[in-house]
């Protein structure tokens, strides 16, 4: 059977794809194809079912901002959402445009092979299904390609040992004896939950990390409805912020306060919990300065010692790296430490010798019996997925060639050699919360095709100097903040082997979001010369 032709393809069906998905068929009126690996729609809240699994960005702002007509129908109950809650949401959002029919599930894609005579793409998945696209739109997540780390002695385990971005839905913790591997958000969350039904839990950190409480708890029914009528006006807020997480964030720097006033600041920051308020709507410049930094840290670290009872568990919790990585936030995790069924093993002084069929042994010979290793150990972050597809754009430029110094892009949503693809949280897309992101590329992307639809080469290319010019900016941006001065996958340093490499724009969403409404309204010049651009590669 021949390939089947659509005017659009979509890879992955999570906030990214299901809202191209309906810009393309609902508003533009395209034939689309989305195809999804896994068996539901949802992306990151289809895969990690874990028990605690819990949005960070507070549920106002966790969400879609598009669909006015939804709000009716949003069910929340906490400050924060459960996995649950963001993927039934997701699941009616689906449903509302009619879209279920256009997803493929449970087929990956394998190659996307771009055609420069016919100016296609060709696409093939798992499932041996062939279609081509004028258009490809890779939605395929920047925390979605799972990290597990080659611990020696994995297959001799006795129990089961499961990664939290693939939980099996048979699996109860109720009683048993877990390990959790990893202390990031997700490996917070995870062990809170599992410490109330675990007979034991042991923690294994590696590097500790910074948490300040998230203030989860009930939300008035008198907050949801002063919400959906001030919709608009969160909107705006939003929009005009750097980090879109649905607050103002401080413009007065650690400087311009007395040493009690900073003392107060950050008290109130972590009463009021929530991890992106205490970093962002205390001072204004804790991802930037030193001095304001250390003083965070500093607060944290004596909240440590104390809540934590036993001073070596208090000492071994306390990070001596900069606050400098996704900032944390969780109800209750210190205070996690002073239950008897929870055990804190540190493998900076006791690393992982293997894995035995009775648990893990450490280092210092200590066996730690378990019945389920949990891997909370992050993800492949923003360019795993790419680089496991074979993508080849003009000419058969592969991508893993295109990227072998870094993954790089215009916008992080177009790159240089692969023309009609657009990336949703390509690499250099904005470091913010993610929602409103996504809403901003995946309509820039759509009046972008709009453009090439109504173009006589019906080719969009991003011209390589913009591109060049993209990357060092952003790499210029990134030098101002902190977070490079610790390896995460923030900078993609938490996979062995991998380049510490730029991979966000940290200018902020207004200012992003300015500027790819100026190229659009500009005409796209940075898009103008893809014709010359398609002579030099070609030749
Ligand atoms: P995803 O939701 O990751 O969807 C991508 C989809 O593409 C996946 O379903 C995947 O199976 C599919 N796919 C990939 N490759 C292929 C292929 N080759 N073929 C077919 N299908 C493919 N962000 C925030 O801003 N705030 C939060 O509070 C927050 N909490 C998070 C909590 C967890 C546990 C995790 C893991 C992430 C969290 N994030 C949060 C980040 C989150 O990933 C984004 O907010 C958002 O869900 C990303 O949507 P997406 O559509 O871009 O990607
Ligand atoms: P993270 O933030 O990357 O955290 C992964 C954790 O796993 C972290 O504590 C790592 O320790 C640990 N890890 C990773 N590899 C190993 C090995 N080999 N040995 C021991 N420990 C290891 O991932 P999350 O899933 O928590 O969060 C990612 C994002 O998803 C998060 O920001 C949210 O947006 C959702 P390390 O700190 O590197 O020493």
């Amino acid at each position: 059977m021949g390939a089947q032709h659509v005017d659009a393809v979509v890879i992955g069906a999570g906030f990214g794809g299901i809202y191209q998905l309906h810009l393309l068929k609902n508003e533009l009126g395209l034939s689309v194809k989305a195809f999804e690996k896994g068996s539901g729609i949802g992306g990151t809240w289809f895969w990690n079912r874990y028990p605690g699994a819990l949005s960070d960005t507070e549920a106002r702002a966790y969400r879609y901002f598009f669909d006015d007509e939804l709000l009716v129908a949003d069910e929340w109950t906490h400050r924060y959402l459960t996995q649950r809650q963001v993927l039934s949401y997701l699941e009616r959002v689906v449903d509302h445009y009619d879209l279920r029919g256009d997803i493929v599930l449970n087929e990956e894609v394998d190659s996307a092979v771009w055609d420069d005579e016919d100016s296609v793409w060709r696409v093939r998945t798992s499932a041996g299904t062939e279609v081509t696209a004028r258009y490809l739109v890779t939605a395929l997540g920047l925390l979605s390609r799972v990290n597990i780390p080659d611990f020696p002695g994995m297959e001799s385990f006795a129990g089961r040992i499961v990664h939290t971005g693939a939980w099996p839905e048979d699996l109860d913790l109720s009683g048993k004896r877990v390990g959790v591997i990893g202390t990031g958000s997700t490996g917070t969350q995870l062990s809170l939950a599992a410490s109330r039904i675990a007979s034991d839990l042991t923690v294994f950190q590696r590097r500790p990390q910074y948490n300040v409480p998230s203030g989860n708890g009930p939300i008035a029914e008198a907050d949801i409805a002063e919400f959906r009528s001030s919709f608009g006006e969160i909107r705006g807020q939003i929009w005009s912020s750097d980090l879109a997480y649905g607050f103002v964030e401080s413009t007065k720097p650690y400087a311009d306060f007395t040493p009690e006033e900073r003392e107060a600041v950050l008290e109130r920051g972590w009463q009021r919990g929530n991890a992106f308020r205490f970093m962002f709507e205390t001072f204004s410049d804790i991802a930037e300065h030193d001095d304001a930094n250390e003083a965070a840290a500093d607060f944290i670290r004596r909240k440590i010692a104390q809540i934590v009872t036993d001073p070596e568990t208090a000492r071994l919790l306390s990070p001596t790296e900069p606050y400098a990585r996704r900032p944390l936030c969780n109800a209750g995790y210190y205070e996690m430490f002073n239950e008897p069924n929870v055990h804190l093993v540190s493998l900076l002084e006791t690393p992982i010798d293997r894995i035995v069929p009775e648990g893990i042994r450490t280092s210092d010979g200590v066996v730690h019996e378990l019945d389920v290793i949990v891997l909370a150990t992050g993800f492949d972050a923003v360019d795993g997925n790419y680089l496991k597809m074979d993508i080849r754009g003009r000419g058969g430029l592969s991508i893993r060639d295109a990227w072998a110094d870094g993954p790089r892009s215009y916008l992080g949503i177009s790159t240089y050699g692969f023309p009609n693809m657009f990336m949703i949280l390509g690499p250099q897309s904005p470091f913010c919360n993610l929602p409103p992101a996504i809403e901003t590329q995946a309509r820039w992307i759509a009046s972008a095709v709009s453009h090439t639809e109504q173009s006589s080469s019906g080719v969009f290319e991003v011209d390589e100097r913009a591109q060049s010019q993209w990357l060092d900016e952003c790499q210029e941006l990134s030098d101002h903040y902190v977070f490079g001065k610790t390896d995460s996958w923030i900078y993609g340093a938490n996979i062995p082997g991998k380049l510490n490499r730029v991979v966000f724009y940290m200018g902020g969403l207004k200012a992003y979001a300015t500027r790819a409404n100026n190229e659009a309204s500009a005409g796209f010049p940075a898009f103008a010369e893809s014709a010359s651009a398609e002579k030099e590669l070609t030749a």
